[in-house]
């Protein structure tokens, strides 16, 4: 099986600019010889900046270039002027990413929001022009202060996609289906496992709230040993208010429905106990195929002591039903 495309993690090392150093240098003119110093401070070093960008959804770029550098702050000069300051290196990132140092995991940056900035590394300040040191008993100072060192580190960057439900299920349960449904999103849409290789999202709009889905790929039993398409897409659904749980209802009694849906739970357990404990509710699906399908919905629901809902994806039945009860139970975000 091939790895999903979608780059959500890659690791990258940044450095800020150094400081220019402070300038020694003594004003020499042709009426005043003794004119004093006049040795400029330094420039400071550029930043390094992330800012989210609404319009990507990967990392991939990134990849390409691991290494990111800001200019260095330029000496200071003469007659008192100033070295030119580094210009700030700007780094564009999706919207969700989350960005840690590589060495101590510590997070130090979670950028959430359309176009919010995060000075990841400060530049170093300019040092001091020798006109800084001029005192009574020193008219002809030769000190100056060396710019300060920009910083470097190396950081791993994680993207988490920020959605307000999520849609977890096994392949083939319908799940891109149902998005297709519920938003303007295509997903490509299969009668075969593993379609969806990349999470994708969809929006439900409202004139008061927009409701943001999340559509990953389909989880096994032994995705966290790697079975399938592995477990590491999950991190998309961390941030859910809450998990859609889809099953294929087309075949089964309630006890195997049951059995499905506790086997995927056990695997979200062992990405995450917290994700395994989002609410949940489960849906299932392909009621097209079987009438009896609601008579099971509350034996099912009784064995796993949650919601459950029936519905079919291709035939549209249940589904505004579906919506109404999403934008109801989910919490608009703050
Ligand atoms: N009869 C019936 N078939 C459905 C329904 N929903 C989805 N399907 C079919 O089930 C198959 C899988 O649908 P997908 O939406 O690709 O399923 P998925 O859960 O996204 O699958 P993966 O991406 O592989 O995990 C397709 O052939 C769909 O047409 C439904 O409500 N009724
Ligand atoms: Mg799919």
């Amino acid at each position: 099986m091939l790895p999903p495309m979608l780059r959500d993690e890659v690791e990258i090392t940044v450095r800020s600019g150094n400081g220019g150093d402070g300038m020694v240098s003594f004003l020499r003119e042709k009426f005043r010889p003794e004119g004093g110093p006049d040795g400029g401070d330094g420039g400071r070093g550029g930043d390094v900046i992330l800012v989210a960008n609404p319009h990507m959804n990967t990392l991939g770029h990134l990849v390409r270039r691991p290494r990111w550098r800001a200019e260095d702050g330029i000496k200071g000069g003469y007659k008192n002027s100033f070295g030119k300051s580094g210009e700030d290196l700007i780094v564009q990132v999706p919207c969700g990413t989350v960005v840690r140092i590589i060495e101590t995991q510590e997070i130090i940056a979670d950028l959430t929001t359309a176009e919010q900035r995060v000075v990841i590394a400060a530049g170093g300040r300019g040092g001091k022009g020798n006109v800084h040191f001029k005192s009574s008993i020193n008219q002809t100072p030769r000190q100056f202060t060396p710019g300060e060192m920009g910083q470097e580190l190396h950081l791993k960057l994680e993207l988490k996609l920020i959605a307000d439900v999520g849609i977890v299920g096994f392949p083939n349960a319908g799940k891109s289906t149902l998005l297709s449904r519920l938003s303007m999103a295509r997903p490509k849409i299969a009668p075969y496992p593993f379609t969806t290789l990349e999470p994708q999202l969809g929006v439900i709009e409202r004139p008061d709230r927009t409701l943001v889905l999340a559509d990953i790929p389909g989880l096994i039993e032994g995705a966290a040993d790697g079975k399938g398409l592995g477990h590491q897409f999950l991190r998309h659904v961390e941030r859910c208010a809450l998990l859609l749980h889809l099953v294929d209802g087309s075949e089964g009694e309630a006890e195997d429905l049951a059995a499905k849906v506790r086997v995927l739970n056990a695997e979200l357990q062992r990405f995450s106990p917290e994700l395994a404990a989002k609410t949940q509710i489960v849906v299932l699906n392909k009621l097209d195929t079987r009438p009896d399908l609601p008579e099971l919905a509350p034996v099912v629901a009784k064995l796993l002591g949650c919601e459950v809902r029936c519905i079919s994806g291709v035939a549209g039945m249940g589904v505004t039903e579906l919506e109404n009860h999403l934008l109801l139970v989910v919490p608009p975000r703050a």
